[in-house]
């Protein structure tokens, strides 16, 4: 689920028809005065930072929940042999699809205690959903490509984003205080800070990761080796 549709789903949709139909345009934001927060990551060496996942968390309120008749989902495809994309960031209780779109079979799992599950062999062509309701990074893997690696990543509320190539993301919330976190495949620990939103002044953060290496396993280019190295 990208922000767009994340940011929609705290509008009921008929406000939201009807937001659009008087001409206000984008309805997300305006109607609620929700402040838009971008923020920058990069490396000590300067690099951007994709694929970190960006969270507030009030400090005064409760967050919205995902309401149980939403439709809220997001997909994980497999697709050439791996999984796209390599990292996805849903609020508690989102559904995540898993089509299968390759020509060969594949069997999804995950060891993580957040979400331990397996999906057993299944065709191409073929999805199979899982509701992620617990908060926390869940690794999944594939039993069949070793190299098929990607991350959930479930918060605990609907104000989030991931960062793009260029290491950006914007994140819109109302006025408030909010723990910031950002988290990472790659970081040994979420990174955390206070934030005050104040209505009507978009707000701009940096942050600078220190990564681990990536561990991912490469795959080979040549085609009879099946993808190992
Ligand atoms: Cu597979």
């Amino acid at each position: 689920m990208d922000f767009r549709t994340m940011c929609c789903l705290r509008i009921p949709a008929t406000l939201a028809s009807i937001a659009l139909a008087i001409g206000m345009g984008e309805p997300c934001g305006d109607l609620r005065g929700d402040v838009p927060l971008s923020i920058t990551v990069r490396t000590a060496k300067g690099e951007a930072v994709a694929d970190a996942a960006f969270a507030l968390f009030p400090l005064d309120s409760k967050a919205p929940v995902v309401p149980e008749s939403s439709a809220t989902h997001s997909e994980i495809v497999q697709q050439k042999e791996e999984f796209i994309p390599y990292v996805t960031v849903v609020q508690a209780g989102t559904r995540v699809e898993f089509p299968n779109r390759d020509s060969v079979q594949h069997h999804v799992y995950s060891l993580s205690k957040t979400k331990k599950f397996e999906l057993p062999l299944y065709d191409p062509g073929r999805s199979e959903s899982l509701v992620f309701d617990v908060s926390g990074t869940v690794t999944l893997g594939c039993n069949i490509h070793d190299w098929m690696i990607a991350y959930v990543i479930v918060v605990p509320t609907p104000y989030f984003a991931k960062t793009s190539a260029e290491g950006t993301a914007t994140v819109s919330a109302p006025p408030g205080r909010y723990r910031a976190e950002l988290l990472h495949p790659r970081l040994s620990k979420p990174v955390s800070e206070e934030i005050v939103l104040r209505e009507g002044n978009a707000a701009n953060r940096a942050f600078t990761l220190s990564l681990k290496p990536d561990r991912r396993i490469r795959r080979s280019t040549d085609s009879k080796s099946g993808g190992y190295p």
